[in-house]
């Protein structure tokens, strides 16, 4: 593990959902998990692709209900990322996957908000709110996501875009990300995981997105990495979700080195570390590991979580 002070700027607050509190929130709601236990629900933890794992990830969420709920699943994580180093964190949620279900936005915000509320003081690690857009639902229902929660954006920082990439490209959003930027709200997108190097583009240039999350196929388009170098365009990358989902084969075969060495503004996260096997510290002890990354570049990575990071140093980025 590595207690590097560090920013996590890559982490879906409903994939620290560990099996523990899953099973015992399904006791406090009165809800019936298929599985016999949380060994049994380990055991599921085997994906073969990004679908394969939102099809479980969605399904588990099911035992949240109430905003006790919520902040206890915030509270859980921010106290195991305390013990890993991290200082910042920038926490994506879903909302629509929520609002399907009948649980109210608000319940989802002000009880997330609870628990980031006293993280500084509990944890030391100061906080914000990414609210994604379920890119294989609707334009609409992502326009009337951002409408039901206008009451709330004292609370939330930005939005974001996830969920199933291929065949929904980011243009698929344009207006709900131009209404969030006249709301002020800053803007990152997942792009460059499954899907293809257009689709990072696109992200930038009809989006505005100040950050990719992912970009891992950036690799495949040597144009597309001089403009990220060149501009410093921030990638989250996740390569415990990138070996877990299969979209490298192994730690070993990850790219971050030879993204580092081509000059990109690379940050390491978690993703969703309940289900692929490590939280951030975690993660940077894997990369060492199999990367045989140096003192200098695991300061190189933790440096670049913090300037990636929307923190009061950066006004948000020039217009693309
Ligand atoms: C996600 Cl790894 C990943 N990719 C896209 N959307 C997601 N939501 C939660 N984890
Ligand atoms: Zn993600």
């Amino acid at each position: 593990m590595s207690l590097i002070p560090k920013a996590e700027l890559h982490l879906h607050i409903e994939g620290t959902l560990e099996p523990e509190l899953a099973f015992a929130l399904a006791e406090r709601n009165g809800v019936e998990l298929p599985y016999a236990g949380t060994e049994d629900l380990r055991k599921a933890y085997l994906f073969s692709d990004l679908q394969s794992f939102l099809d479980l990830y969605y399904g588990l969420m099911a035992v949240l209900h109430t905003a006790n709920d919520f902040t206890d699943l915030a509270e859980a994580y921010l106290a195991r990322a305390a013990a890993q180093g991290v200082r910042h964190a920038e926490i994506f949620f879903d909302p629509q996957a929520h609002t399907a279900r009948g649980v109210p936005i608000g319940t989802v915000v002000e009880g997330l908000a609870h628990a980031l509320d006293r993280s500084e003081e509990r944890h030391g690690i100061s906080t914000q709110l990414i609210m994604c857009f379920l890119r294989d639902q609707s334009a609409e229902s992502a326009m009337e996501t951002l409408d039901a929660a206008k009451p709330y954006l004292h609370h939330i920082a930005g939005v974001g875009l996830d969920s199933a990439e291929v065949g929904h490209p980011p243009s698929k959003f344009r207006e709900v990300y131009a209404a969030a930027e006249s709301l002020g709200l800053r803007k990152v997108a997942h792009a460059g995981e499954e899907g293809p190097p257009a689709y990072i583009r696109e992200a930038l240039d009809v989006l505005g997105v100040e950050r990719i999350d992912h970009g891992l196929r950036a690799m495949e388009d040597p144009e597309l990495v001089e403009r990220l170098a060149r501009e410093q365009v921030p990638l989250t990358l996740c390569p415990l979700s990138n070996v877990r989902l299969r979209a490298v084969d192994t730690l070993e075969d990850h790219p971050l080195r030879a993204m580092m060495d081509a000059g990109l503004l690379v940050t390491v996260n978690s993703d969703d570390p309940s289900y692929f096997g490590g939280y951030v510290g975690d993660t940077f002890h894997a990369v060492r590991e199999a990367l045989a990354l140096g003192q200098e570049q695991l300061r190189e990575l933790a440096r670049n979580s913090f300037r990636a990071a929307f923190l009061d140093h950066d006004e948000p980025r020039r217009e693309r």
